[in-house]
Parts: structure tokens; sequence; C-alpha cells
């Protein structure tokens, strides 16, 4: 038996209904992560969530550099698109969805706390310079395989996904536990495409409770 653990990214107010950076029907992957919990609670699963954190100064926002959200431009020498203001530390819009189950989940993760660089990954920051806490915490649990799933899919749940499988890690992702920003319509498409092609496992809630 491989020790398993639902990672659920980003499920956040302001990549929700009403958030800064509101990702079209982002609340739906709320109903989808708790029922996830519920079955890994009752097998025993660990679950831990991800929680995009920056301070109020983030060169990732359109505002540090007077350009309009949603443009490109460089960050510490990477490509970067340049959001509106959100997931402020302690901000309303960082905390997690209220209707979450909140009591099931075992850890959190912050990523993005460095001003100076964007951190998509739950694992890394978007020039892998610096490692957040997740791997050694399940390294330490001797977790082998994820399940994914979250917010945004064509942003954090892609780059954490790649970078899960670079580690090693077995990965599922639920795919309609996710939704995308798609600056670009086809950008969740490609992304999954993307995914499965690293070697992630694409499932849907009602796939996943049928033949697991
Ligand atoms: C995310 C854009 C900026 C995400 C975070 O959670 O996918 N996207 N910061
Ligand atoms: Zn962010």
């Amino acid at each position: 038996m491989t020790q398993r653990a639902l990672l659920l990214v980003d499920i956040q107010n302001d990549f929700c209904a009403g958030g800064a950076l509101a990702v079209a029907e982002g609340d739906s992957t709320v109903d989808v992560a708790n029922a996830m919990m519920a079955w890994c609670g009752a097998r025993g699963d660990a679950v831990v969530a991800s929680l995009d954190w920056h301070p109020a100064d983030h060169g990732s926002f359109a505002s540090q550099h007077s350009v309009p959200p949603f443009s490109q431009g460089k960050l510490d020498g990477l490509e970067q698109t340049f959001w509106p203001d959100h997931c402020v530390q302690n901000s309303a819009g960082a905390e997690l969805h209220p209707l979450l189950r909140q009591q099931a989940i075992d850890a959190v993760f912050h990523k993005g706390e460095n001003p100076l660089i964007d951190s998509y990954s739950a694992f890394f920051d978007n020039g892998h310079r610096q490692k957040t806490a997740l791997d050694g915490w399940l390294r330490q649990h001797g977790i082998t395989e994820l399940i994914v799933l979250g917010l945004a899919t064509d942003y954090c749940v892609k780059f954490t996904v790649l970078d899960a499988l670079q580690l090693g890690y077995q990965v599922n992702v639920i795919t309609d536990g996710c939704r995308g920003v798609n600056l670009d319509p086809q950008d969740s498409p490609q992304a999954f495409m993307a995914m499965a092609a690293a070697g992630a496992t694409l499932y849907t809630l009602a796939d996943w409770q049928e033949t697991q």
C-alpha cells in the first residue's frame, strides 16, 4: 500500500466568486474537495492544502509596476503575468473558502511570500530557487502518491502537478475539482494535457469513486 495525500491547491476566497482574481466557477471546486476529503479521511489518507500568501507589495501585482492587470512582463528575469492584487497575507481574500471542511486538513503550506518572485507551484518558486516545506512534510509522512485538485488549473495546479511528478510522486488529478483562469480559453485543456503527458493520471470525481 502506498501512502497517499490529498493536496488542495489554493481554494481561497480571492480565486472564488467576488474575489480579487476570481476564476469562473471557482467555488464549484469546494464540493469536490469536500467529497474527496471525506473519501480520503475514511481511508486514513493525509489531507494538505496550499495557500497563495503574498505580501502587499508582491512583485506579481500589476499595481507594483503601474501596468494593467493581466499584462505580461518580466519578474526576476522570468516571464510574468501581472495580476490584480490577490491573496494578501492575513486578508479575507487569502482565507480558505468558508464552505471548505477545514477541520479535515492536516497541514497548510504557504507560497508566494518572497516579493521578488512568483510561486505557482506548491513545491518551488517559479525559478526553482527555493523550496516550500511541502516536499519535506510529505516525505516525513512516507507519502508517495498525491491526489490534486483546486485553483487554478492553468497556473498553480499545473505547476504543482509538474513539480510533484519531477519529485517522483505518483500523481492523480481530479479534473472537475479544478477550474482555470483561462486568459486563453484553451489554457485549461492544454494544462490538463501537459499534466497527463508528464505522467499524471486524470480522473473525474465520479471516475475516482467508481474505480478506487
Ligand atoms: C494563482 C495566479 C496568481 C493560482 C496564484 O493559484 O493559480 N494564479 N497567483
Ligand atoms: Zn498569486
